[in-house]
C-alpha cells in the first residue's frame, strides 16, 4: 500500500495519507435497510437503500485487507429509553414509535434484531462500533476521542441516509476538522432526490462540507 495517493473527488482531487484516515460506515442497519424496522414505520420505501450495500462492502473490504480502520456507527436507544428525548419519540405520525415492538424486535433500541447491522456489512471481530442516539455520530459519544487516539485526519464515509445521519455527521466532523470524503454509491436515502441534491451540498461552494467521490475511485486509489 502506497502512504498517500490522490483521491479523485468532487470538487477538486485530495491527498488522501492512509495512515490517517478512516472508512466511516454510518447506520447501515436493519431498522433502515429492511422491511419491518425504522425506516418502514416512518411510511419510507426501504428498498431505495439496498443500491449502496454492495459499493459499501466492496470499500469495506478493501480497508479490510489493507489493515485500514473501519468504524461502524448504529443509531439507538438504550431499552428504557432514558437517552431518547421525547421530541424525537413523539415526532410525526409512524405506524410503530421507537421503543415499541415490530417484527425485528422493539424499534430503533440497542440489542435488537433490528437495530443490528446488516449481515453483508456486518463488522468484523476488533472493529469499533459506535452507538450513536442522535443522527450525528459525534453527539453524545465516544467517536471524538476515538479519532484522535488514532490521529485520524480524514473520514472516508458511506452509509445511510445521505440528507439525515451521513449528512449530521459530516457536518459535525467538518467543524471539528475533519476532512470528509462522502462516497457517493455508497450513501442511500428514501429520497432520490435528497441523496443527490445532499452530495451536491457537501461539495458545492468550493466543498463547503467536504468532498464528493465513489467506491471505484477509493478502489482505484488503494490498489
Ligand atoms: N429517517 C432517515 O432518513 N434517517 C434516520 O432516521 N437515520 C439515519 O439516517 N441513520
Amino acid at each position: 500500500l502506497p502512504t498517500k495517493n490522490l483521491l479523485a473527488a468532487e470538487p477538486a482531487p485530495l491527498d488522501v495519507t492512509w495512515a490517517n484516515t478512516a472508512l466511516v460506515i454510518i447506520d447501515m442497519q436493519r431498522d433502515f435497510l429492511e422491511p419491518g424496522g425504522f425506516g418502514e414505520t416512518l411510511g419510507n420505501d426501504v428498498s431505495q437503500l439496498t443500491r449502496a450495500v454492495r459499493p459499501c462492502g466492496d470499500v469495506l473490504k478493501a480497508f479490510r485487507a489493507a489493515g485500514l480502520l473501519v468504524i461502524h456507527t448504529r443509531e439507538g436507544h438504550l431499552p428504557d429509553l432514558s437517552d431518547a428525548p421525547p421530541a424525537k419519540i413523539e415526532r410525526g405520525a409512524p405506524s410503530l414509535r421507537i421503543g415499541d415492538p415490530g417484527p425485528m424486535g422493539r424499534i430503533l433500541i440497542r440489542g435488537e434484531a433490528g437495530h443490528d447491522i446488516v449481515e453483508a456489512l456486518y463488522p468484523a471481530n476488533g472493529e469499533i462500533v459506535i452507538d450513536k442516539p442522535g443522527k450525528g455520530a459525534f453527539y453524545a459519544t465516544e467517536l471524538g476521542d476515538v479519532l484522535k487516539q488514532r490521529g485520524i485526519e480524514t473520514l472516508l464515509v458511506c452509509g445511510v441516509t445521505t440528507e439525515v445521519c451521513v449528512h449530521t455527521t459530516v457536518r459535525e466532523a467538518n467543524d471539528r476538522g475533519y476532512r470528509c470524503v462522502v462516497l457517493a454509491d455508497c450513501c442511500a436515502s428514501y429520497f432520490p432526490e435528497f441523496h443527490e441534491m445532499g452530495l451536491c451540498m457537501i461539495k458545492a461552494q468550493g466543498g463547503i462540507f467536504g468532498w464528493v467521490s465513489s467506491s471505484s475511485e477509493v478502489l482505484a486509489a488503494l490498489n
